[in-house]
């Protein structure tokens, strides 16, 4: 190679080392590598160009699921906003870990956004648990209300002092019960069901009160664990069921609705703090379009996939107001019990505002 060649490939290999060194999540290629440490010094920028930005996005749930569908939605709004800035890549289905390691990640700022459910949080901040508690929301709506609410807004607030930054709250949705054993219909016929809980104290509570045999479990160990029978069933939303194609291994669902279930979308701390303002906002902008649009898949899915569970041979059970009610007094003492965990003043507070946005 002449010498003048060389110089340029010299100086070609050292501007993209400085690029890749500049960003606040460094990898500039697909793979789920780790983030530059947060001690590192980021490398002075040349003058005149932009620091640029890479967003990992990591859930559990698969590339069918409304939740990964509001992530591309989030992602088109954040790319083109902040003028090609910041770059998000998304990956699903565990691919960058479990929820717990995701947030963990998120904390070491190894990882940029993760979206758990809420029952996972409740290892960081156990107020999360309210939303945990048995047929607590009577509709979605309400749920979402008290969400975006200043009540919603405060746990999201204290999650900055665990290194992670409460961007919005999406939807996982109301959870109902698969099982591969029998059809459910009481509380009796749970009884010594092996069930996959989330790991949560209060779901491992109100499926003992139930009867069940509840085991914690990661989200991505489930469909094996059906598979081979390790845990006779699961609870979770329908399009979760539907999608994730739990009717290959689960024969029966009922309609149980026991939780209403919110993910939140999370952002490292160490990352937020990287960003310069201006791209702050178009983050949290993004969050929130992204939410309405990811409520409104998520609802939309949830009705239409339900003919998809029957169809595809489960038999579906809807519980009549009295069956239902057999389910609900059997899980009153959990809410009892956990009152105290989480506070009681404010769970108060918190039920008197779903009676106050249920028009009660
Ligand atoms: O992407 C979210 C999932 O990882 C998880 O939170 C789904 O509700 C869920 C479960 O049952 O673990």
């Amino acid at each position: 190679m002449k010498k003048s060649k060389l110089i340029v490939a010299l100086s070609l290999v050292s501007m993209m080392l400085l690029s890749a060194c500049s960003t606040g999540g460094t990898a500039t290629t697909p793979d789920p590598e780790p983030n530059t440490p947060a001690e590192e010094e980021p490398a002075e920028e040349p003058a005149g160009e932009e620091e640029k930005f890479v967003i990992r996005a990591g859930i559990g749930l698969n590339d069918q699921h409304p939740q990964f569908k509001g992530l591309e939605v989030m992602k088109e709004y954040v790319e083109k906003e902040s003028n090609g800035r910041i770059e998000m890549q998304l990956f699903h289905s565990s691919q960058l870990g479990d929820d717990i390691q995701m947030m963990e990640a998120l904390q070491m700022g190894s990882q940029e956004v993760t979206c758990p459910s809420t029952a996972p949080i409740t290892s960081i901040d156990n107020r999360f648990m309210i939303f945990d508690l048995p047929f607590l929301f009577p509709t979605e709506e309400v749920a979402s209300d008290l969400l975006d609410g200043d009540l919603g807004q405060e746990l999201l607030d204290g999650l900055s002092d665990h290194g992670l930054i409460g961007l919005a709250y999406w939807e996982n949705g109301y959870r109902h019960l698969t099982n591969s054993v029998r059809e459910v219909k009481s509380p009796a016929d749970m009884e010594g069901l092996k069930i996959r809980t989330m790991e949560n104290e209060v779901h491992l509570d109100f499926f003992r009160a139930l009867g069940a045999n509840p085991t914690p479990m990661p989200f991505g160990e489930l469909f094996t664990a059906m598979q081979t029978g390790v845990v006779d069933g699961q609870e979770n939303p329908v399009p979760t069921i539907a999608l994730q194609n739990y009717p290959e291994v689960q024969d029966y669902t009922t309609l149980t609705g026991h939780v209403y279930s919110p993910f939140v979308l999370l952002m490292s701390k160490i990352f937020w703090d990287k960003l310069p303002a201006e791209l702050q906002t178009v983050v949290e902008d993004g969050a929130i379009l992204a939410r309405d649009e990811q409520r409104r898949i998520n609802r939309e899915y949830t009705e239409e996939l339900k003919g998809d569970l029957v169809d595809a041979g489960m038999t579906v059970t809807e519980l009549t107001t009295e069956e239902l009610k057999a389910f609900q007094d059997a899980t009153k003492p959990t809410v009892e019990k956990f009152k105290s965990q989480i506070g009681e003043d404010y769970v108060n507070q918190v039920l008197e505002e779903i009676e106050n946005l249920s028009g009660n």
